[in-house]
């Protein structure tokens, strides 16, 4: 009952109802991994749906997505705490010369979501600064975004640089942005293409399952 208001709430981008929803499913004993899941994450997951078929938009899903990381900040210590381990991890970035970030901030927002970690590099990202982050942090998945035609052709050059420093074959590369396309992600040789942030979520958990 307490999570399903939990669930509500995130859907409805209610950061105190969120917030005051934990509180109480933490004061009740409830597992910290069933309030992510069943409180949270599926809330979350609805919002990539609707998202998805064009039921909410931008602004609901940055709305929900701010009461989902209002919720993970009460969360995070007591899932340290009992070992909830993160599903998988992407080092993600908008490409060298891209100043856009909103789409990617959404990605994120919604890998996290998902239950993945994500290393976000930001913006205007060089290839060598995602060949280091590749050594640095591991990752299942590298995120590559794009918004201009004049900065998707940056895409290649990172895989091209990944494919040199001997990393390939340690990273899945999934491609996005809104003039990338299917397509040109087989084109340049990324393996996941997604057109949005919730396809973006879904493609990645599948990936990792
Ligand atoms: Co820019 N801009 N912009 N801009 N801007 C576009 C992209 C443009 C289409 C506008 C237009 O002319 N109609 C055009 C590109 C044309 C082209 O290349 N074909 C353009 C231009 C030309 C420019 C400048 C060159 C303008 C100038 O200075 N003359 C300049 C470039 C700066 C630079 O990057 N070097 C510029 C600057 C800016 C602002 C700074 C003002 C601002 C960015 C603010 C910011 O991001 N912090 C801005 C904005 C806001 C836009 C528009 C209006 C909106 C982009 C956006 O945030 N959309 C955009 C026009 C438009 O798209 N209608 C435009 C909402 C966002 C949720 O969608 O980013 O597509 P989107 O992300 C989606 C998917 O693409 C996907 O999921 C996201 C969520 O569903 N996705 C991924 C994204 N990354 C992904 C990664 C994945 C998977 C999916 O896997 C890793």
């Amino acid at each position: 009952m307490v999570l399903q208001g939990v669930n509500q709430a995130l859907q409805r981008g209610d950061v105190s109802g969120v917030k005051q929803g934990i509180q109480e499913a933490l004061a009740q004993n409830m597992e910290p991994r069933t309030i992510l899941y069943d409180g949270l994450l599926s809330a979350m997951e609805t919002v990539g749906v609707k998202f998805k078929n064009n039921e909410v938009f931008v602004p609901e899903v940055l709305i929900a997505a701010r009461a989902m990381n209002a919720g993970m900040e009460l969360l995070k210590p007591k899932l340290v705490e009992t070992g909830v381990e993160s599903i998988g991890s992407v080092v993600l970035g908008t490409v060298r010369g891209d100043l856009h970030d909103i789409g990617k901030n959404l990605v994120r927002m919604m890998l996290e979501g998902a239950g993945l970690t994500v290393y976000d590099l930001g913006v205007d990202v060089s290839a060598e600064k995602f060949v280091a982050a590749i050594e640095e942090h591991n990752p299942d998945i590298v995120g590559l975004s794009a918004l201009l035609t004049t900065t998707m052709g940056e895409m290649k050059g990172v895989i091209e640089a990944i494919e040199a420093a001997g990393l390939r074959d340690r990273v899945k590369i999934m491609v996005g942005g809104a003039p990338v396309t299917s397509k040109f992600a087989q084109d340049i040789g990324a393996d996941l293409y997604a057109k949005d942030a919730a396809e973006a979520s879904f493609a990645a958990k599948k990936f990792l399952q």
